[in-house]
């Protein structure tokens, strides 16, 4: 009880500092329409060391995600369905489109919704409606900890952690591969707030086998003000 209260208290604090969080929407146009573009990260590659460390940024971000956007606009260019729709469009019509497509364009929007989430700010709060969200659907923040550690530990092989609002809740779950909860073929749809790259290229230089650590390590630099920004109504 007494973690509940300390926990809400601080949150109510780090409101404060959440209001000046920037309220954009989540990418810039010419992310999510065609030809989709490969966006700089909103931090420098090194800012959110020791956690995650530069080396690891500069290839995940400029190889990996840079090859996302290429192919992904090649794909389209080669698909009858695909041309002209923005990158939601498309993950809403996803089984319909070939593997290059759910690939490349779940890769582009993961990525670019990844580094969103991440801040050099370290060690910030989650905000007041987060904090409401977390509370009535989990119990506590803690146990909402839990259960995303869970998902991201236990997704075998590549993949993604999610937390997404479903019906009103916070609901966590994960993915395969570069699949998210907007594709229609996703086991639980629903709308991204938060996300965990647990592909091992996200954290294989630093911390080897050892993702437990990196979970942990993601903790310390969640930008908790995007995430408050996301929740819809
Ligand atoms: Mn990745």
């Amino acid at each position: 009880m007494n973690e509940r209260r300390d926990f809400l208290k601080n949150a109510a604090l780090a409101s404060a500092g959440l209001a000046l969080a920037s309220k954009s929407n989540l990418f810039a146009a010419n992310l999510i329409s065609p030809p989709f573009t490969f966006p700089s990260l909103p931090f420098a590659s090194g800012a959110l060391e020791p956690f995650i460390d530069k080396l690891t940024m500069e290839i995940h971000h400029g190889k990996h995600h840079k090859a996302y956007v290429d192919n992904l606009n090649k794909a389209i260019a080669d698909n009858a369905l695909a041309p002209g729709k923005s990158l939601e469009e498309l993950l809403g019509i996803i089984s319909k489109l070939p593997p290059a497509i759910r690939n490349n364009g779940g890769g582009h929007y993961n990525h670019s919704l990844f580094w969103e989430l991440l801040s050099p700010a370290q060690n910030q709060l989650p905000g007041n409606k987060f904090s409401a969200l977390v509370n009535s659907s989990f119990g506590s923040f803690d146990k909402f900890k839990e259960e995303f550690t869970k998902a991201a530990m236990q997704r075998f092989g590549s993949g993604w952690a999610w937390a997404i609002v479903k019906d009103g809740k916070l609901v966590v779950s994960s993915t395969p591969n570069q699949d998210n909860p907007l594709m229609d073929l996703a086991e639980v749809k629903g709308v991204p707030i938060l996300c965990l790259d647990v592909w091992e290229h996200a954290y294989y230089l630093k911390y080897q086998n050892l993702r437990a650590d990196y979970v942990k390590a993601f903790w310390f630099i969640v930008n908790w003000g995007k995430v408050e920004s996301l929740i819809p109504g």
